[in-house]
């Protein structure tokens, strides 16, 4: 999988160097390469936004930069092109799955009040959110999307059940997790799971799972 990102802040990438991306990175089980849409402003000043027409609050990113920015890193158009906004569609894990089929894929970060809606019409394929609240900024979102499509890449995961059994693949959330010590801080771990039992330990694991998607997430059992 090849990754393309746009983007006026490249240097908050370095989130993804760390922890499990950062390694499956290191080994080449996947391409990423941020672009500074500022290098690609024809403007004197490198200049990137300006006031919307009609008025309001706020700037808009303008539409040179990122058009010549997208023609130079996907000039074939082979790239799936995400643009992270509010008002795109909302991920989940289906769309995870989805989106992890590609071979390549662009993401647009937006800043200000968003981009001139000229380059979404010209140049992008879907628009994306990760949920109904405002960041200052496409970035984070784009991080989110590419760090939960990449444990879908082969190999990126050590443990290959891992994507199976977590929560959201089966419509209910995780049941609790224990590791040694068999007590700490006087607290311990519940008697059936150090039982040997494995039909009563996934038993409780479901009862478990249903209990707190009940709690915290009805939602999902009504799907
Ligand atoms: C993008 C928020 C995707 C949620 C982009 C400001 C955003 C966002 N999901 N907020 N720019």
């Amino acid at each position: 999988m090849k990754i393309d990102v746009l983007t006026l802040f490249p240097e908050m990438f370095v989130a993804l160097d760390s922890s499990l991306i950062g390694k499956a990175k290191a080994k080449g089980l996947f391409q990423m390469n941020c672009h500074n849409i500022r290098d690609y402003s024809l403007d004197k000043h490198k200049s990137c936004d300006d006031t919307p027409f009609g008025g309001g609050a706020g700037m808009v990113m303008t539409p040179q930069p990122i058009h010549d920015c997208i023609l130079a890193v996907d000039p074939e158009r082979k790239a799936k092109r995400i643009y992270m906004s509010p008002r795109g569609k909302r991920l989940d894990q289906q769309l995870v799955k989805q989106l992890a089929q590609e071979e390549n894929l662009l993401f647009l970060c937006g800043h200000y009040e968003g981009v001139d809606q000229r380059v979404l019409d010209l140049d992008i394929d879907m628009e994306l959110s990760i949920g109904d609240y405002v960041l200052s900024g496409g970035e984070l979102p784009a991080m989110v999307v590419i760090d939960s499509i990449l444990r879908y890449v082969p190999n990126v995961l050590g443990n290959k059940q891992s994507t199976e059994e977590e929560s959201f693949s089966s419509n209910l959330l995780e049941y609790p997790h224990y590791t040694r010590p068999q007590e700490f801080l006087g607290l311990t771990v519940p008697e059936v799971l150090v039982s040997g039992n494995h039909a009563k330990i996934e038993a409780w694991r479901k009862q478990q799972s249903l209990e707190i998607t009940k709690k915290n997430r009805p939602d999902l059992l009504e799907e």
